[in-house]
């Protein structure tokens, strides 16, 4: 909105030119963002605690649990309103794909409301959606992204991946892109999820990610880097810099609420559509293949889960302790806080190492 309201001002004024910036609005969004949570946060946290929503811990989870009972909890409302706003204000509305990743993050964050919602309300006898109503609704929504990816493609490089480490190999998946690009979306948005246990630890990871992703869109979306370091030029990704930003800046200022002991955790509503909001991003990019790297914390902890849940049904034995992977350190007797901050330090690794395929090639 600023963009279009103050870039046309840069006739007159020419201070007004830096509009024109992805760089300049990436990093003002992202303090929007920041600032927005800041201002936000005190006042929701305050308001779902009189509002009585907070968190119901399972008994059969790890002890140090129980005393998080009644933290509050939805605060994937602060993360969106934060995310959203600033990406309306900064961003070049006539790009495509902001629209794109909106309505995935929004879609997905709807399913999480409602299923947090749900949850709630369980004395009304409602335990949430069913795992298979929430698939259903959640492939649904990655189809319709998927779908329009395929139908509207940004050039004939769309349903080629990008293969890390190999500069002459891009396989093409023709129609597979569809259900390929929905397992992308789903599985991300699943896998931050399933995370989302410990204080802070989905959204350090997640902010870790989206900093990667901004430099891929950033790129992608440049012609002459794109040409330069032989990565697939995505004509409108630039723009998603800023979302990319916008979802760092709301990170953060999550983090500082969510970081041990948490005040508020972030629900369904914030894991789903931030993991959706990042497969739809790195889809866009043409970074979809390496999103498994930059996100690996996420894929660890899915398939520490699909390990455990395979072996239990075969074996009738379990491999860890307890699934996803950080509980069976909790109750190896790890202190949390350790165990989120070495889960922190692996994603950053994670990143580092996706940074390095750029020139490893
Ligand atoms: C999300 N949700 C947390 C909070 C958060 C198939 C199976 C592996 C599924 C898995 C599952 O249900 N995952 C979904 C995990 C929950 O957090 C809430 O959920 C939101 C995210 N969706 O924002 O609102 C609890 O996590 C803790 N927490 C924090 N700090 C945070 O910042 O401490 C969350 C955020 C919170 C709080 O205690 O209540 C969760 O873990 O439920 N299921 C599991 O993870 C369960 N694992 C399990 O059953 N493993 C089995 C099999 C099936 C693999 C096994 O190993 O044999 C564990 N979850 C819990 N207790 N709570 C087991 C026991």
């Amino acid at each position: 909105m600023l963009y279009h309201l103050l870039y046309p001002l840069h006739s007159r004024y020419s201070f007004f030119n830096v509009f024109r910036y992805i760089t300049f609005r990436a990093a003002y969004a992202t303090l929007t963002a920041l600032l927005l949570s800041f201002l936000l946060g005190p006042f929701l946290i305050r308001r779902l605690q009189r509002l009585s929503i907070g968190e119901n811990i399972r008994q059969e989870g790890p002890q140090g649990h129980q005393s998080k009972a009644g933290t509050p909890t939805m605060g994937g409302i602060l993360i969106l309103f934060s995310l959203i706003i600033p990406t309306l204000l900064w961003s070049d509305l006539s790009n495509r794909y902001v629209w794109v990743v909106l309505f995935s993050t929004i879609s997905f964050g709807i399913i999480g409301f409602v299923d947090d919602y749900l949850k709630l309300i369980k004395w009304r006898n409602f335990t949430g959606f069913s795992i298979r109503t929430k698939l259903s609704l959640q492939i649904l929504i990655a189809a319709g992204i998927a779908l329009y990816l395929y139908f509207f493609p940004a050039n004939c490089y769309t349903t080629q991946l990008t293969v890390p480490f190999l500069k002459n190999v891009r396989p093409d998946l023709y129609w597979f892109y569809v259900p390929f690009a929905i397992l992308v979306i789903v599985g991300t948005s699943n896998g931050v999820n399933l995370t989302d246990g410990l204080d802070g630890l989905a959204i350090a990871p997640m902010i870790i990610a989206s900093t990667a992703f901004m430099g891929f869109c950033y790129l992608a979306g440049h012609a002459n880097f794109a040409n330069y370091l032989m990565i697939i030029n995505v004509k409108g990704a630039g723009e998603l810099t800023i979302f990319c930003g916008t979802m760092i800046g709301a990170g953060l200022g999550f983090l500082w609420f969510n970081t041990y002991p948490a005040q508020v955790f972030m629900g369904d509503i914030g894991s789903l559509s931030l993991g959706a909001a990042l497969g739809t991003v790195a889809l866009i990019c043409k970074h979809e293949l390496l999103l498994f790297l930059v996100g690996g914390l996420f894929v660890i902890e899915t398939i520490s889960v699909i390990i455990q849940v395979c072996s239990f049904r075969l074996r009738g034995k379990r491999v860890f302790n307890m699934a996803p992977i950080h509980h069976h350190f909790e109750l190896k007797g790890w202190a949390e806080p350790k165990i989120i901050v070495r889960f922190w330090i692996i994603s950053i690794i994670l990143a580092l190492l996706s940074l390095s395929t750029l020139k490893l090639r």
